[in-house]
């Protein structure tokens, strides 16, 4: 049997300072995707979450609810294992930056970069910013804050440790030249090469005296690493680097994709692979940026009360539907938003409309004229037919293209473009007219043909919309593994054997109201 190739994916490990919302669910829920596509096409695909549980921000969030920052971080892990539970996040591993196995190969980096002398000891003078854990210049600022979370900053002066960045500028610049495909979208990288590296590249502070909620330099205790080179080393301490057991990272780094939000652009894209080139390892393949789901009245916060937990659609609409707004919500280019009356629309336009309504005619007509059982293929009979059969392949194939590029929302246009040209069909050929003058061969096509181009729907939302996808393959009886099988989409045509419908339809999708639905997320986002 050939080797599956692997293709490691992971999303950033997140901070535990609050309940996550569907825009912090967004990164997770689109490596999950990733991965289940990858799975699909044979590849070996292992995906890594987790948290980030270390740093100010955190013992400081602890503190305020009473507890101590160990057992917080613990009740915070269990959290969102329950939440990656209930959205079916089929990770590999789920790495917490408190666990032994991360904290001692931190300590060995450090040591590593002490002794290679790319840390050494400085004293640190700067604005710095609690919440982000980071230190500015006064030209970075923006109106005087913080440019990343707007809040107020603090003059702070300590001894420290340094990262000697400005040593490997060129060499990164260099690697980003020579390997197109390191970021994606490609417009992430001139904004970093413009806005950060061509004014020059600081060094960075790697170290904290402030306060000691993280892990210990070896050499020096007093100092606590910094919370970002802490957090950025999980995705090679999670595979095992620099430990006994080191199979994992053998086997998958460097990573294929890791995705990470347009906010932490600047450490995966800057710091992450020059800390990868002073250990002498490869950058990953592909950091994958995306932008931001927002609200009308811009980010998602507590005080505004326009968060939306993931719960809250999960429960009432599904996780499917859940799964689908979110994807399709993000464009590359710019952030997404998030309406109650946007979230309506998709449901009842783009799943009850154009794919519930499809899959259940078909299967009613199905029923109706040929009591279930679909009829075979011989040859195209209908003018309509070629161009269907042509539309599902280019569709199909562009839906790789995106997917290559790592657009989700843009994949998932390509879908929905077999759906439309599925309906578009039953429109054009009439099959209640075919049915009606008795015109078997004809009818005989549609029903075949709109069979085979859902079949393709089916197996292509498979990796976001698994419980959906399941449940066209049932309808339609095409029950059999090899009906679902990427490869299966080889050929259009595919034989297909004697295969029967169920006798009634199940909607897919129950069409909602849209008032009293926009009304329902309004008044549970205010809870
Ligand atoms: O940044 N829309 O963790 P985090 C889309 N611990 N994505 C969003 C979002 C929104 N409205 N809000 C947040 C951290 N995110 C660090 C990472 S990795 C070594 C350390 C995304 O919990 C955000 O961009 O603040 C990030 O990708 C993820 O949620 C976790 O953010």
């Amino acid at each position: 049997m050939q080797e599956r190739k692997p293709f490691y994916i992971t999303t950033p490990i997140y901070y535990p300072s609050g309940k996550f919302h569907i825009g912090t669910a967004y990164t997770t829920v689109a490596a999950d995707a990733l991965k289940r596509y990858k799975l699909l096409q044979g590849y070996d695909a292992y995906m890594l979450t987790g948290l980030d549980e270390h740093g100010q921000k955190i013992e400081t969030v602890a503190r305020e609810k009473g507890k101590e920052p160990q057992q917080y971080v613990d009740e915070m892990a269990d959290e969102a294992k329950r939440l990656w539970k209930t959205m079916d996040i089929n990770y590999d591993d789920f790495i917490r930056t408190t666990e032994e196995r991360h904290m001692k190969v931190v300590q060995e980096i450090f040591d590593y970069f002490m002794d290679t002398g790319d840390i050494y000891k400085g004293e640190y003078e700067g604005l710095y910013c609690t919440p982000c854990e980071t230190f500015f210049t006064e030209t970075q600022l923006v109106d005087g804050k913080c440019p990343d979370c707007g809040r107020e900053v603090k003059p702070m002066k300590e001894e420290a440790y340094f990262f000697n960045m400005k040593k490997y500028a060129k060499k990164l610049l260099e690697y980003y030249d020579s390997h197109p495909d390191f970021v994606k979208p490609d417009y992430r990288k001139t904004e970093m090469i413009n806005n950060f590296i061509k004014p020059g590249l600081e060094d960075l502070c790697v170290s904290r005296t402030s306060f000691d909620w993280g892990v210990k330099v070896r050499k020096d205790p007093k100092h606590v690493v910094y919370v970002w080179l802490d957090a950025l080393t999980n995705y090679i301490t999670a595979l095992g680097y620099k430990s006994d057991d080191d199979h994992l990272f053998q086997k998958y780094w460097p990573a294929s994709v890791q995705i990470v939000g347009k906010d932490i652009a600047r450490f995966h894209l800057i710091y992450w692979p020059i800390f990868l080139m002073a250990l002498g390892l490869e950058p990953p393949k592909t950091i994958m940026v995306h932008n931001w789901i927002m609200m009308k009245d811009g980010k998602m916060s507590k005080s505004k009360g326009n968060v939306v937990y993931p719960e809250l659609l999960i429960n009432r609409y599904g996780l499917d539907a859940t799964k689908y707004f979110l994807l399709k919500a993000l464009p590359v280019s710019q952030d997404g938003l998030f309406t109650p009356e946007e979230f309506v629309e998709r449901f009842n336009i783009d799943l009850c409309n154009d794919l519930g309504n499809l899959v259940n005619r078909t299967v009613g007509m199905i029923n109706k004229y040929y009591g279930g059982n679909v009829p075979k293929y011989n040859s195209d009979k209908n003018e309509q037919d070629k161009d269907l059969e042509k539309v599902t392949i280019n569709q199909k194939n562009e839906f790789v293209n995106k997917m290559n590029e790592l657009q989700f929302s843009n994949a998932l246009g390509e879908i929905w473009g077999i759906i439309s040209r599925c309906n578009k069909y039953i429109d054009e050929t009439t099959p209640w007219i075919l049915a009606k003058e008795e015109n078997k061969e004809k009818l005989d096509s549609v029903m075949y043909h709109l069979v085979q181009s859902i079949r393709f729907v089916a197996v292509l939302l498979q990796p976001f919309m698994p419980e959906t996808a399941e449940s066209i393959f049932e309808q339609l009886g095409l029950t059999k593994s090899e009906y679902k099988t990427w490869n299966s989409l080889d050929e259009y045509h595919m034989e297909l054997g004697n295969v029967t419908v169920i006798e009634v339809g199940k909607p897919l999708f129950v069409r909602l109201d849209k008032d009293a639905e926009i009304e329902y997320i309004k008044d549970e986002m205010k809870k």
